[in-house]
């Protein structure tokens, strides 16, 4: 049993700026224009990360960067993802460590076109699965002591940048209900109430109670139904997405800023407006 955290959140308390999405943040003026942009989407198991990844990554001009949790699954040939599940006192923080370093890779990986999207980051990992393993007893205080100083050490040498966190809200319980429809080997043993308990780590880190005082603008949407199935979210989502790309760097995202071959011109269909690449997702 992973979970015996009980201080639980419901979902959805804050206020909302539309029937689907939040924001608790604006993005600040830039100083400068940047020609390239990283946003981490994060949110709790099965949460829809991968969706919208796949939405993304329809995109000529957008790279995606996936969870490497091919890796997880085999460090030296030993599957340390389903050895955290079988075993998570023993071996936790070995898995943590291997997930700080493995996320520290993709966040400085060489990026190639104008937008990157990564799933979780460096700053999930601390501020809710280890908090999270911590606050549950499953990870011990000296364990968490190590962890703590290789994060703070690394983070003073160089903090991973990005510029926009988009955090799908989603409630436990559908969450649940995707992760028992995704069966994933590994994650039998993940339970509702180790899901009610990420879901407040999220929740105090980027929801309602918000300890997250990074420079980083953060975008919550409620992802609590199908954007696959439901187009009026996922043209929403992508809308609130693009305008905080174009407030943060207003032309980034139009064709003459992007590195010739990336951007690919699409076509103007009637009835559809094309003001950033980020709208050929609206289509
Ligand atoms: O996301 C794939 C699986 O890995 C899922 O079961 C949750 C687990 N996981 C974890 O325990 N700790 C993590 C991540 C994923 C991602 C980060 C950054 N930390």
């Amino acid at each position: 049993m992973l979970c015996r955290d009980q201080e639980c959140r419901t979902p959805g308390s804050g206020q909302k700026s539309s029937q689907y999405t939040q924001l608790l943040s604006s993005p600040s003026s830039p100083s400068t224009s940047k020609s390239s942009f990283k946003i981490a989407v994060e949110g709790n198991i099965s949460s829809g990360k991968s969706t919208l990844l796949e939405l993304f990554n329809k995109q000529s001009f957008v790279e995606t960067l996936t969870e490497p949790v091919e890796k997880w699954r085999n460090l030296g040939g030993s599957n340390i993802l389903d050895r955290m599940y079988q075993d998570p006192k023993r071996w936790s923080f070995t898995f943590q460590s291997y997930v700080l370093l493995t996320m520290l890779q993709v966040h400085h990986s060489q990026q190639s076109k104008p937008l990157a999207v990564i799933e979780r980051s460096v700053y999930s990992a601390r501020y809710c699965f280890v908090e999270n393993l911590r606050a549950s007893g499953v990870m011990d205080e000296t364990e968490f002591a190590c962890y703590t100083e290789w994060f703070d050490w690394i983070m003073s040498q160089q903090r991973p940048q990005l510029d926009l966190i988009v955090y799908l809200r989603t409630s436990p319980e559908t969450c649940y209900e995707r992760l028992l429809q995704r069966a994933r080997a590994e994650e039998a043993p993940v339970s509702l109430d180790y899901l009610k308990s990420l879901h407040s780590r999220y929740e105090n880190w980027l929801g309602s109670n918000r300890s997250w005082h990074g420079n980083t603008p953060v975008l919550v949407l409620d992802a609590n139904k199908d954007v696959v199935q439901n187009k009026d979210l996922h043209n929403e989502m992508m809308e609130q997405i693009t305008a905080f790309l174009t407030k943060l760097s207003p032309d980034v995202l139009s064709p003459p800023r992007v590195p010739s071959g990336v951007f690919s011109s699409p076509q103007k269909k009637a009835g559809t407006s094309v003001r950033t690449p980020l709208a050929e997702i609206n289509q």
